[in-house]
């Protein structure tokens, strides 16, 4: 892993790093997922294990803020995920379907220069979309989904979604996503995920 960028940001500096000043995020729980966290979630599985091997760096963290949770209300998460690669697959987060599985979400990208991969769970179906800054991206219901960061600097976005959206890891964890997003000369390309 390429671990220059590792812990130099916080979600609790992002408030004064982009003026939100009002949510306090420093006050909040912050989920942080370290390599160790990320364990058959990337395909090059001994490529994951040598990188283990070396290090156990920080790959992201999530501050989720959840101030209600009645009908018609709202959640969202600020998320920070740092650059890097295993093999030759960029940084990504675990990825989750929404437990109840209409709720939707939206995906503002803040900094850096990633992409979301979305799974449509009904149809199998994958997308590619960039999430980078000044980028939103509008992830349907049913959808599986994953940030992926393809630059070289920390993907910091902010994921707004229903109160009673609900994250389903377990789907995920034991089928993982049916695409891969690898560099290939230099660009990041939307493969499918290799037999073992
Ligand atoms: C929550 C939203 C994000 C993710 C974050 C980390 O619905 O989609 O805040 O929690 O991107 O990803 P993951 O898959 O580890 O929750
Ligand atoms: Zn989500």
């Amino acid at each position: 892993m390429n671990s220059s960028h590792l812990e130099k940001i916080r979600p609790e500096d992002i408030a004064v790093a982009f003026g939100l000043t009002d949510v306090r995020l420093g006050e909040r729980p912050v989920v942080r997922r370290h390599l160790a966290d990320l364990r058959g979630c990337f395909a090059d599985e001994a490529a994951f294990e040598a990188a283990l091997a070396a290090d156990n760096p920080l790959l992201y963290e999530v501050c989720a803020v959840e101030p209600a949770d009645g009908d018609g209300q709202l959640h969202y998460g600020l998320g920070v995920l740092y650059p890097g690669k295993v093999g030759d697959e960029y940084s990504l987060t675990k990825g989750h379907l929404h437990s109840h599985r209409p709720a939707a979400e939206v995906y503002i990208g803040l900094a850096g220069e990633g992409a979301m991969l979305l799974e449509d769970e009904t149809t199998g179906t994958s997308r590619l979309v960039p999430l980078g800054k000044g980028q939103i991206v509008y992830v349907p219901g049913h959808t599986a989904h994953r940030t992926v960061n393809t630059g070289s600097a920390p993907l910091v976005y902010i994921g707004v979604y229903p109160a009673n959206a609900g994250h389903d890891y377990a789907s995920i964890a034991e089928r993982n996503f049916r695409k891969v997003i690898l560099e290939r000369d230099g660009e990041p390309v939307l493969l499918d995920r290799p037999t073992r």
